[in-house]
């Protein structure tokens, strides 16, 4: 008998040592290849891509099931003109004023200033908001836990999606984003965590020669 509540683990697949292995290095040369690109094309996507994106990210761990984001997925070009000027302006004030010296230097290489011109040209914006607590029925607030780290593994996987799928995305965060909540009209205690560019890079799209840290460089076996 199941623990009332509880269901078999059916969905398991059990694989060979040998299957393991090859799944392991074949899934790890597809995201050898994932590269942030900040170069769009206006090629359209469909929405049920995008939508099927957004359901494998909806499958990652959050703490207590919470499950404390939500996913505004804006394709309209008034929204993103809006999205565009209110980030640039935040951007401009960033590249000008509140960066230290340090900040710019190691950001130098990524070659970004404050023109986010991707902003408009790209297809899609996935705006993602993470909950740090919901509104239960009786109007009450009912506290989420570890909300970062949750909502950073459903945008991992996100990302992972997006990319597995053959698009490309951009992490943007210009900050702060307050401004997303008025344009996207999310209540307030919904907190912008990350704006992610999505489509097809163009065809003239550039990235940096960035280096991967090596496995010794990133991993303790004890
Ligand atoms: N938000 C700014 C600056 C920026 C910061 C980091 I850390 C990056 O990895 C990249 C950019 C911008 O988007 O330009």
């Amino acid at each position: 008998m199941t623990k009332s509540g509880f269901i078999p683990l059916e969905s398991h697949e059990e694989y060979s040592t040998e299957e393991m292995t090859k799944r392991a290095a074949e899934f790890l040369a597809n995201l050898q290849r994932r590269r942030t690109v900040r170069q769009f094309s206006e090629k359209p996507v469909t929405k049920e891509i995008i939508e099927q994106c957004i359901r494998a990210a909806g499958c990652a761990p959050s703490g207590a099931n919470k499950q404390p984001w939500h996913f505004v997925v804006v394709s309209d070009a008034v929204r993103k003109k809006r999205i565009r000027e209110a980030a640039e302006a935040e951007e401009r004030e960033f590249y000008s004023r509140r960066a230290p010296q340090a900040w710019l230097e190691v950001l130098a290489p990524l070659g970004t200033d404050e023109n986010k011109p991707f902003l408009e040209t790209a297809p899609y914006l996935i705006v993602i908001f993470e909950q740090r607590y919901e509104i239960n029925q009786r109007g009450e607030r009912v506290k989420h836990y570890y909300t970062q780290e949750s909502v950073g593994i459903a945008v991992g996987m996100l990302i992972t999606a997006i990319h597995n799928a053959g698009l490309v995305s951009l992490t943007h965060t210009p900050s702060p984003m307050g401004f997303l909540n008025d344009i996207l009209d999310r209540p307030a205690y919904e907190r912008p965590f990350l704006i992610l560019v999505v489509g097809h890079p163009s065809k003239d799209a550039v990235v940096p020669k960035l280096e991967r840290k090596s496995l010794d460089q990133i991993v303790t076996f004890l």
